[in-house]
């Protein structure tokens, strides 16, 4: 593996609290692992109530995808695997869960006292899929600074090793992004893992895998005959982060605080209030 082209002098910060939601342990965990997983964070109620508002929203996108663009888009196939992106736009309930207090409490511990949302976005394994979804960081897609942000694999059905449940490889984070090559199926960062580095991290509905935007990860095949595998993908940022773009010498930086999906979580170490729309 490589690293990045733009990745020249990383250094992981470790976590020092003081802590609202870690215990030491947790945190120490994070920083030689990449990874942590909660278990039943947000009950079944909610999360079918969020299931309800973004089946819509992904179906309306596979629709879409299959009749305007062959049933292919990047790394969305109908039929085997959707991403559906931006879904606090049009979901009040994925809004409101981006706000919860267990996300504010973590996001203060993991990313300081001013912290936006940077992305969401559910993701549909369908039944039968027999590729996996390619070993990358997720920093590998979109670069950001700083490169240490924090996404959320909140399972929305039960996720395991059947039906693609995350594989993380602990350990790489602490040396920042990793170049990552363009496949069919996704970025790819090259790791070639043994059985004993990799650890699938299967997780019940409503349990979440939190990791950094630095830790490689893939999730398998779903194998099962009926089981759509469902997650809600949230990742935050510290404040100010921004995307680089690198175009030969040049390289632009994109603040990352659109108005509308990019709000912020935590001001000064409050959560913050929801001007929005949705
Ligand atoms: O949930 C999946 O199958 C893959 C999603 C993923 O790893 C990502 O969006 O970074």
């Amino acid at each position: 593996m490589n690293k990045h082209e733009l990745n020249h002098t990383f250094e992981w910060e470790n976590h020092r609290g003081p802590f609202r939601l870690l215990d030491e342990e947790q945190a120490r965990q994070y920083d030689e692992q990449g990874f942590l997983v909660f278990e039943d964070v947000f009950d079944r109620e909610t999360i079918e109530a969020l299931i309800e508002e973004l089946d819509p929203i992904e179906r309306d996108l596979e629709k879409m995808i299959e009749e305007h663009f062959g049933g292919k888009i990047f790394i969305t196939r109908s039929g085997e695997i959707t991403f559906t992106p931006h879904t606090v736009l049009r979901s009040p309930k994925a809004r409101e869960i981006t706000r919860s207090p267990f996300f504010c409490d973590l996001v203060h511990d993991l990313l300081g006292d001013d912290v936006r949302l940077y992305w969401d976005q559910a993701v549909y394994k369908k039944p039968g899929t027999a590729d996996i979804f390619p070993w990358h960081q997720d920093n590998g897609y979109s670069y950001v600074e700083p490169q240490q942000y924090l996404t959320c694999w909140l399972a929305l059905t039960d996720a395991d090793e059947e039906n693609g449940c995350p594989i993380v490889l602990p350990g790489f984070h602490r040396e920042g992004t990793w170049a990552h090559e363009t496949t069919d199926l996704g970025f790819d960062c090259g790791a070639n893992p043994t059985e004993h580095e990799a650890i699938a991290a299967p997780v019940r509905a409503g349990s979440l895998v939190a990791f950094s935007s630095l830790t490689p990860h893939k999730t398998g095949p779903n194998m099962t005959m009926d089981r759509i595998r469902k997650t809600y993908i949230i990742q935050f940022a510290p404040d100010g982060a921004e995307v680089l773009k690198q175009e030969g010498t040049e390289i632009t930086r994109i603040p990352c605080d659109a108005a509308d999906r990019q709000y912020p979580i935590l001001v000064g170490g409050q959560p913050a209030s929801d001007r929005g729309t949705a």
